[in-house]
């Protein structure tokens, strides 16, 4: 059976993960009168209240995995959340069977009409996603917001409300069970090692973030990063999409990010904007803001309201977020920064010494690439979670390691060690499930220590 059409009346469907892409999936599914079944790995009791009365309500049978090994080999189609592994055995066994795997975008892909800007790449996802919709709104163009940025796109076909366009930021998880999904305009800000523990190697990372163009047809555009080799592979795939890049030097590049400026210009149409005073005025915030407004542009907004829509922007929390400034010294709050990436991009945002706070759970990264940033910028490294010893072992001789249990003491360490002019910064490197909830959790919790930090006369006085 091949996937590429609308959902019939009467299948037979089983939906694994009951997190919130697997709700929504769950509605929908039975919003089409399929018959659905879950399974997840959590215990039934394990689900919220209003989980369990919505499913025993809409006689939705739920499983764990060994029980449901069954009704996923008898399904007509099986759906995954993101967060579940495609390589399992039991989904090895379903595809043996020719039954189809369908994550969220398959499913929603057939029932598109609406102009798609997805946004994908290891960092910046998220502040691009969000940036393109308020640079649309300020167009007074219609949009909704959604993917991995948390509200799935079923949830938007479940409406009743029409938009014009619907941004969408996308994760290699996402991206890896999409079907014939296709974005209008297609955007790969950078492909740098990130969630090697799914993926394993980063070719097999590439290709899954390569997904977004697949089904990309004649008169869609793919804006891909000018100065990220691995972004560049988008030119390697079959198709006749038109390709932009930002950020880049060199030719064919649409979008140039000069200091502060940003020169767009395509199909005649040349306009000039500035991040000068903006939320976005660093480095990383320039390219984030190049490849948002080429997207903008290419929607139909003019100068003024791209350059309204940068000067209004704000970012969203966790991602190089001022924390407070205490005794000269600033605290930023990174959190996001799940992937060493992010942390280099971190660094290189500031001048000055760093303290930096890294560590949680290792995601199967190569920690050597950070050695020559934290050389050049880190002036004490303190390390928190399972993978402390890990990053340790490839920074030893290179900057002055503690190690801290919690993420308290970290803040009271780093504070103890910052002097006039230095920043304190938290970007982990790694995932945060060992200590915390969440990246969210974590930032709120460094954000309350720092709040809890005396001031520096009595710091003084403690130590
Ligand atoms: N589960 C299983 N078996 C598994 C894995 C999970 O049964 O092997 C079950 C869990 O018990 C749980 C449910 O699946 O009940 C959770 O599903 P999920 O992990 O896919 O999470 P969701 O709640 O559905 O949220 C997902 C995205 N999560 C992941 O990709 C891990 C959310 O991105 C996204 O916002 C949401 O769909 C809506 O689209 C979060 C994320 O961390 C923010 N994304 C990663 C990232 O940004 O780095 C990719």
């Amino acid at each position: 059976m091949k996937w590429n059409e609308k959902i019939e009346p009467g299948l037979r469907a089983v939906v694994m993960g009951m997190g919130v892409s697997g709700r929504a999936m769950v509605e929908f599914l039975l919003s089409r009168k399929v018959l659905v079944a879950v399974v997840d790995d959590r215990d039934f009791t394990d689900l919220s209240a209003e989980e369990q009365a919505y499913l025993s309500l809409n006689r939705v049978s739920y499983m764990s995995p060994a029980e449901g090994r069954g009704a996923m080999l008898h399904a007509d189609f099986v759906t995954i959340s993101p967060g579940v592994p495609t390589d399992l055995p039991v989904l090895s066994e379903v595809r043996e069977r020719d039954i189809p795997i369908l994550g969220e975008l398959a499913l929603a892909a057939p029932y598109l009409s609406e102009t798609v800007i997805a946004v994908t790449g290891t960092n910046g996802k998220t502040t691009v996603t969000a940036l393109i919709a308020e640079l649309l709104r300020a167009s007074g163009k219609k949009v909704f917001v959604g993917g991995n940025i948390g509200t799935p796109v079923l949830d938007y076909l479940m409406r009743s409300e029409n938009v014009e366009y619907l941004v969408l930021e996308l994760s290699s998880f996402q991206l890896e069970s999409a079907g014939t999904f296709r974005p209008d305009i297609g955007i790969l800000l950078n492909v740098t090692p990130d969630h090697l523990d799914r993926h394993k190697t980063m070719d097999a990372y590439t290709a899954a973030k390569m997904r977004m163009f697949k089904h990309q047809k004649d008169g869609d555009i793919a804006i891909v990063s000018g100065d990220n080799p691995l972004c560049q592979q988008v030119r390697m795939l079959p198709g006749e999409r038109e390709i932009l890049c930002f950020g880049g030097v060199g030719s064919g590049c649409a979008a140039v990010g000069d200091g502060t400026e940003i020169t767009l210009s395509h199909a005649g149409v040349a306009v000039k904007v500035s991040v000068a005073a903006t939320s976005l005025e660093s480095h990383t915030g320039l390219l984030n803001a190049s490849a948002a407004s080429l997207a903008a542009l290419l929607s139909g907004c003019d100068e003024d309201a791209i350059q309204q829509g940068l000067a209004g922007f704000v970012p969203a929390r966790h991602r190089l977020q001022h924390v407070r400034k205490l005794g000269g010294v600033d605290y930023i709050n990174d959190s996001k920064a799940t992937n060493t990436g992010a942390v280099c991009s971190a660094l290189a945002s500031f001048s000055g010494n760093v303290i930096l706070i890294a560590g949680g759970r290792d995601k199967g990264e190569e920690y050597a690439v950070l050695k020559e940033p934290v050389r050049q910028k880190v002036k004490k490294l303190i390390l928190i979670g399972e993978a402390a010893q890990s990053i340790a072992d490839v920074m030893k001789n290179i900057v002055d390691i503690e190690f801290s249990q919690s993420m308290d003491d970290a803040v009271v360490i780093a504070a103890g060690s910052a002097s006039n002019g230095d920043t304190v910064l938290l970007a982990p490197a790694c995932a945060s499930f060992d200590m915390f909830d969440d990246y969210g959790q974590r930032g709120d919790v460094f954000t309350a220590a720092v709040n809890g930090l005396p001031d520096r006369e009595e710091l003084r006085a403690v130590s």
